[in-house]
């Protein structure tokens, strides 16, 4: 079992995204839960490879080409989390913060609330604060999402959670992304933080009391 997780890590260190793919096929195959497999072998990679980056021993190109590398394992492990959702739960709308193009993580969390019976509209990355409200107003949304990777851009959560707690719209407020914290979410006034997707939809299903 440990040798696939160091396969996968292995992939994403090498910019590989056919082996990557193809570990997370084989892992499947093997009756890997998508979680385990992405948890333990590629974040692992992906994480090894950012502290390779802010080390200087790794560059932008070479940060892409993992980058995409880890597109691929995640598509392969989010399509294996498709058609286990039952009834829908509640309606939530996400995206990357504005200024912010970082998304994978996004893509997994949002795999697991569908899995887990949410609907979710997906705004994509480099999403405008009045973004967030104009597609929640739209879709009745239950909750608003907001992934944010650096440590410039989580300051755009703030202005959404602002307007909506100023305006008393009724939306629930979750944050996530590496620079947040709980700690950060209460500083802001958002309604939960959640450090990854398994825990993002526990916050979800308690804030709506599933
Ligand atoms: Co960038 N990047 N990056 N990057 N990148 C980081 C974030 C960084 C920490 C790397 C480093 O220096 N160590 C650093 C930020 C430093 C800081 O702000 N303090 C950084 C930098 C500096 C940059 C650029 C500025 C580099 C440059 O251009 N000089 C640039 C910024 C571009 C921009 O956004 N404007 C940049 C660009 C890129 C790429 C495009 C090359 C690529 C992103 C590709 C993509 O996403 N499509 C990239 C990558 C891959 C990373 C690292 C290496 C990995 C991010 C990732 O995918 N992690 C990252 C280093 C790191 O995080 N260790 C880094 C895996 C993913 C599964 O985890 O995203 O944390 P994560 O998501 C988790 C949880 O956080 C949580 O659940 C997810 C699943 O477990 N979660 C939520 C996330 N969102 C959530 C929302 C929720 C709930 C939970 O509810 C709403």
């Amino acid at each position: 079992m440990a040798d696939i997780y160091q396969e996968a890590a292995a992939a994403i260190i090498g910019s590989d995204r056919a082996a990557a793919e193809e570990v997370a096929q084989r892992a499947l195959a093997a009756g890997i839960a998508p979680a385990d497999i992405m948890q333990n072998g590629f974040v692992k990679g992906i994480q090894e490879v950012g502290e390779l980056f802010e080390s200087g021993e790794l560059f932008l190109p070479e940060l892409m080409m993992s980058a995409d590398a880890m597109a691929g394992a995640t598509e392969v492990t989010n399509a294996a989390l498709e058609g286990e959702a039952a009834a829908v739960k509640g309606r939530i709308v996400m995206g990357t913060v504005q200024g912010d193009v970082h998304d994978i993580g996004k893509a997994i969390v949002i795999a697991y609330l569908k899995a887990n019976g949410y609907e979710v509209s997906d705004l994509g990355r480099d999403v405008p604060a009045a973004a967030f409200l104009a597609r929640a107003a739209e879709e009745h949304a239950d909750i608003i999402g907001m992934s944010a990777l650096l440590t410039t851009t989580m300051e755009e959560q703030r202005k959404v959670v602002r307007t909506v707690k100023h305006e008393g719209l009724p939306y629930k407020i979750i944050v996530g992304g590496a620079p947040c914290t709980q700690r950060w979410a209460d500083q802001i006034g958002a309604d939960a933080y959640a450090e990854d997707a398994s825990d993002g939809v526990r916050k979800i299903d308690a804030l709506l009391g599933k």
